[in-house]
């Protein structure tokens, strides 16, 4: 089999996997029409990550579009795209002037937050309606293996507050603390937190990690979003700081995917 040959081979597997399971889709597709219906000038903020399979990647966060858009909407609003029609539906041919070439082929995903992974777009990406939140990515895969996955998804832009706002060099405390808040659709009592570094090497205090949940979840800034409250230990973070301005960023995980914020404080002292 020549290459052309196996690359309309893949196609059309691509196309069939996806016709076969359009019915199940059918149903989302009306849910959201009575949804149009009700909220008929709303948008929804997804996020679309474009995974070029390289190592280079590229996330569009907050995605804003009209409610009922779907993925190849989506995919237009960020990227330059080449596709064709089929009954089945549109097949992308190129993504920001990368080439399907057999046995690499454009993919897309979502994610699926029962399962905490990317799951295969089931049906063409101009099929499938988004919703609110949704979070999903176009992947240059090798269909021939159908891995890695796409890179996973976005550290979510999350709000830290670092306390105290100013921390003296010499300092005696025992900690330092982090208060957590997550973009709506997330919970911080889902939060890992012995996967919480500060600046990508201090750990929460195994103190803190081990403390019942219920006592560190509040909301002490009164803004009606819950936040996770954290604790560091004050002189590893002191062994890494010098004076003036630091910038202290907080990364960890929930339900699996990766969130980052950051906070900046005042380090006087030598
Ligand atoms: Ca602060
Ligand atoms: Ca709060």
């Amino acid at each position: 089999m020549d290459s052309a040959t196996t690359s309309r081979g893949v196609m059309i597997l691509l196309l069939t996997s996806l016709l076969a399971l359009s019915s199940s889709i059918s149903l989302s597709k009306a849910e959201q029409g009575e949804l149009h219906v009700v909220a008929k000038n709303a948008s929804i903020s997804v996020s679309i990550l474009i995974d070029y399979g390289n190592g280079t990647i590229d996330w569009h966060d907050p995605l804003v579009l009209p409610d009922s858009s779907t993925v190849f909407n989506a995919t237009l609003a960020v990227a330059t795209v080449n596709y064709s029609h089929y009954p089945q539906g549109v097949f992308v041919d190129t993504i920001n002037d990368v080439w399907n070439t057999s046995p690499y082929y454009w993919t897309w995903w979502y994610w699926n937050f029962t399962e905490s992974t990317w799951s295969l777009g089931p049906i063409a990406s101009d099929r499938h309606f988004l919703t609110h939140l949704d979070i999903i990515a176009w992947h240059y895969v090798n269909t021939e293996t159908w891995l890695p996955l796409p890179h996973p998804p976005l550290p979510k832009a999350i709000v830290v507050d670092i306390d105290p706002d100013s921390l003296n060099l010499k300092s005696n405390g025992k900690w330092i603390t982090a208060y957590i808040e997550l973009p709506e659709g997330y919970n911080v009592s889902d939060i890992d937190r012995a996967t919480i570094l500060l600046n990508d090497t201090i750990p929460v205090d195994q103190f803190w990690v081990d403390k019942p949940l219920e006592s560190v979840i509040g909301d002490y800034d009164e803004d009606c979003i819950p936040d996770l409250m954290v604790k560091f230990n004050k002189q590893d973070l002191i062994a890494i700081l010098s004076s003036g301005e630091a910038i202290i960023t907080i990364t960890g995980d929930v339900n699996g995917i990766s969130f980052e914020g950051s906070d900046t404080i005042r380090v006087i002292g030598e």
